[in-house]
């Protein structure tokens, strides 16, 4: 494959294998993305939320049309799971899972160890403990929500984002997370053992953010990946998989197909399988256009995808989201448009039509070659 870079700001449309009319495909098929996905061996998906489901039949059709595989937006997260010490509060989490049984579709699990999105009480608590309590309080999670989904959840983000060279750390561990600080590094380690003797059949995911770019910034995030990924296997710590999160900022920074390639072929030579697990594009910075904008969005998502599917290890593409109706980046402060208009990051539009990034996302699939599909 002959891979090449992609310029903020001027992708290069010329430069990327044409991405096929949605608008024709959709007329002679009502495949899903989920079915391009099972011919390359692999999974499609979408991280969604329990509400979406109750109130939204559209995009509820929507996501058992393209989808194989659902991971919750955020009800499996701490701060909503456990709102008081021990009191649980599964019940989005079990809409989420119950819809996916339905549809005989896959399940991710985010996140058992993250230092965002963690209920109030547990800094303060994890002052006061011991380190056998400090310990516990975060092994608990994973006491509660890994067997709660035994045998309906088959993987887990069991640690996310734990690097964060920002933080100004030699290694480029992120310092400024509650269990870094109660538990040092090992958390890590602890986290990967317990879930593994909780459901030893899951998957075990490592998941980050920042690992794409042509960038300094992704530079710095991939060699810490890179240096964590050598000291824990070294430890014998049983992490099965790397999750790159794939948010992509092509207006912001570069992407660069060679060093990626490289970077995923670094991960799979550690015996890890591969999965882009939240992967959206902002598109924040681009043409006023949309049409134009468009297209761009689906030229880089294509560079990216062709990629990532060129590795035998890469498993399965989720996007953060299925619709721009609901995008977080139609939010965020550093990626929302001043007036107000939706961003236009993922495969369907806010009317639930497929945009050139559906036919990037199919064509990338259907491009691929087939591996063996996992049923783990
Ligand atoms: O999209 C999610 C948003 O709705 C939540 O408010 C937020 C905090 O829970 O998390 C967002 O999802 C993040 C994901 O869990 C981890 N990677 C970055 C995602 C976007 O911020």
């Amino acid at each position: 494959m002959k891979r090449r870079e992609f310029l903020a700001g001027a992708l290069a449309l010329g430069a990327c294998s044409p991405v096929p009319s949605s608008r024709a495909q959709e007329s002679v098929s009502s495949e899903g993305l989920a079915a391009h996905a099972r011919r390359s061996g692999r999974y499609f998906g979408a991280a969604i939320k329990s509400r979406q489901l109750r109130e939204d039949p559209d995009f509820t059709a929507a996501i058992a049309r393209e989808c194989d595989m659902v991971v919750q937006e955020y009800e499996l997260k701490r701060g909503t799971t456990e709102p008081k010490p021990g009191k649980y509060d599964f019940s989005g989490a079990d809409q989420i899972i119950a819809f996916a049984q339905k549809h005989r579709m896959k399940a991710r699990g985010h996140a058992l160890v993250w230092y965002a999105a963690q209920p109030p009480w547990l800094g303060p608590a994890l002052k006061l403990a011991n380190s056998g309590g400090r310990e516990k309080l975060m092994t608990s999670y994973i006491d509660v929500a890994m067997p709660r989904y035994a045998g309906k959840i088959s993987e887990w983000d069991v640690v996310n984002e734990a690097i964060e060279p920002n933080d100004g750390r030699a290694n480029g561990m992120r310092a400024n997370s509650m269990w870094m600080q109660a538990l040092g590094e090992d958390y890590i380690d602890i986290a990967f053992h317990h879930a593994r003797q909780t459901d030893p059949r899951a998957t075990l995911f490592l998941t980050d953010f920042g690992l794409e770019h042509d960038s300094p910034r992704c530079e710095r995030r991939r060699t810490a990946m890179l240096k964590l990924l050598d000291r824990l296997m070294a430890r014998k710590v049983p992490v099965d998989a790397v999750g790159i999160q794939g948010h992509l900022k092509p207006y912001k920074e570069k992407f660069n197909q060679d060093l990626f390639a490289r970077f995923l072929d670094d991960l799979r030579g550690y015996g890890l399988a591969l999965s882009v697990t939240e992967f959206d594009i902002a598109d924040k910075g681009g043409p006023p256009n949309p049409g134009k904008r468009d297209n761009e969005v689906a030229a880089v998502a294509k560079a990216f995808l062709d990629v990532a599917l060129d590795n035998r290890a890469m498993r399965s593409i989720l996007c953060w989201g299925l619709s721009d109706r609901y995008s977080w980046l139609s939010n965020f402060p550093d990626y929302k448009w001043a007036d107000g208009q939706l961003s236009r990051g993922l495969p369907l539009d806010g009317q639930m039509r497929r945009k050139p990034l559906w036919d990037a996302i199919a064509a990338a699939f259907d491009a691929a070659r087939p591996i063996g599909r996992s049923r783990a």
